[in-house]
């Protein structure tokens, strides 16, 4: 590696560096999404170059084992092959058209072979624009205003789904946002993940107002926080009978706990389904879908207005369908070896930090998994707002120092790649030794 992080980040101007004071006379914060300013863990945060299997290199010709994944999507490591030859192609034909291709209809096949609870979708270009549109429509199906959403939980940033959110509102300890209107909030109910007994008492005040309820079936925007034994049932049965709709917020956890996400390893039929990330994989793609009778409430068939540009663009479409056929076809291997490689990870990290003597819960679900700076168990966001943010700052740091890229937030999720065997297992459990000892001093 050609010098440490902390080294860089001490000497002047290094090109990252310049790139930072360059882009922040460009952009707010010299980023295009909050969470990647490295504000909750501090240092500058490296400009990218490239990224190819498991490895990131920076500006500076550092290189990083990546245990971010682009937030999710890079499931089968940086520059996957089948991938980017699936985008080339699909660039050769022009990069958009704003008309209907078969691609769409090949995607939206692969999705339902792996959801079955979806009939009908349609694809956005964004998570945020999946949650968003399947707010508005089952909002619209019932007639009600009111939706619940969960403390911590992050589904993306449209005005009512950014009330007590998780991931970067979390990171910068904003209790929401500016610029959402008391007369928007007041429609979103924002309840204590894993507490049954607040559900109860949000449909006991609300009896038959409420148009859904969105939920992260494993949460990952507060870090990684797995649904107590009988939660998502208790929620299934509550909204089922109210008449309110369940809309299983996959963005995340699609594709990336198993073929069928979430709900296949819980088994629970949502009414609606929102998916991203690993969906699009790489590019800009979200899709919402579910019931069909939900579904043909929308236009041009139905009055819930929803649409996008970009919607279904060629490009997406193509790295999509790369993606999804190759987790289909190599399942049975892909999943246990993602599972075998987190639970080392995690359970290694775990180790360490009692050998150290450092106060350590990890949370994993799958490849996806959090370690939070707390003695408590973290089973919801009040529990995981008990961590050492400024602790975990300085475990990052020293993770970054020592080649390996943490989410740089306590209110995230990591999560592993194919890319990711034995060797890079063996130094990114060397690197936490190092990086718990900083702590622990
Ligand atoms: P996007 O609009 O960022 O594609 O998706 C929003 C979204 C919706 N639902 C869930 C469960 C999500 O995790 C997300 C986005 N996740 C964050 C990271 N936790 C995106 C990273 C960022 O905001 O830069």
């Amino acid at each position: 590696m050609a010098n440490s992080y902390t080294e860089r980040m001490d000497r002047t101007l290094t090109r990252s560096r310049q790139l930072q004071h360059r882009a922040e006379k460009l952009l707010p914060g010299g980023v295009d999404s909050p969470v990647r300013a490295f504000r909750a863990v501090g240092g500058d945060p490296p400009f990218l170059e490239r990224a190819e299997g498991a490895f990131l290199y920076d500006a500076d010709g550092n290189r990083y084992l990546d245990l971010f994944n682009s937030w999710g999507p890079m499931i089968l490591g940086h520059a996957f092959p089948p991938v980017v030859e699936a985008i080339e192609g699909a660039a050769r034909n022009s990069p958009s058209f704003g008309a209907s291709t078969a691609a769409e209809s090949d995607l939206a096949e692969l999705v339902m072979r792996c959801f079955p609870s979806i009939d009908r979708l349609r694809f956005t270009s964004s998570g945020t624009e999946a949650c968003m549109s399947a707010i508005r429509l089952a909002r619209g199906v019932t007639a009600r205003d009111l939706v619940i959403k969960f403390e911590g939980c992050y589904h993306g940033h449209s005005d009512p789904m950014l009330v007590k959110a998780g991931s970067g509102v979390a990171t910068l300890g904003i209790p929401g946002s500016a610029g959402i209107p008391a007369d928007t909030a007041k429609h979103t109910l924002a309840l204590p993940f894993n507490d049954p007994g607040a559900l109860r008492s949000a449909f006991a005040a609300y009896p038959d107002s409420v148009a859904a309820v969105i939920v992260e079936p494993v949460v990952g925007n507060a870090g990684t926080i797995p649904p107590a034994e009988g939660y998502l049932e208790a929620l299934r049965e509550i909204t089922h009978r109210h008449g309110t709709l369940l809309i299983l917020d996959e963005v995340m956890t699609g594709f990336r706990l198993s073929l069928g996400g979430a709900q296949q390893l819980y088994d629970i039929t949502p009414d609606l389904t929102t998916l991203g990330k690993i969906l699009g994989g790489g590019l800009p793609c979200g899709a919402f879908g579910g019931r069909a009778d939900i579904m043909a409430r929308l236009a041009p068939l139905g009055p819930v207005y929803q649409a996008g540009t970009l919607s279904g663009n060629p490009l997406a479409m193509a790295a999509g369908i790369a993606t999804l056929t190759h987790l289909i076809v190599h399942a049975d291997v892909i999943y246990p070896k993602l599972e075998q490689t987190t639970a080392a990870i995690a359970d290694g990290i775990s180790q360490l930090a009692h050998e150290a003597g450092v106060p350590l819960t990890t949370n994993r679900v799958g490849s996806m998994f959090t370690p939070f700076f707390t003695a408590h168990a973290v089973t919801d966001f009040a529990t995981a707002s008990t961590s050492d943010a400024a602790t975990f700052g300085r475990f990052h740091r020293t993770m970054m120092d020592h080649g390996v890229w943490l989410p740089p937030s306590q209110f995230e999720a990591a999560f592993v790649s194919t890319s990711i065997g034995p060797p890079e297992v063996e130094h990114i459990l060397t690197a936490a030794r190092e990086a718990l000892a900083t702590v622990a001093a």
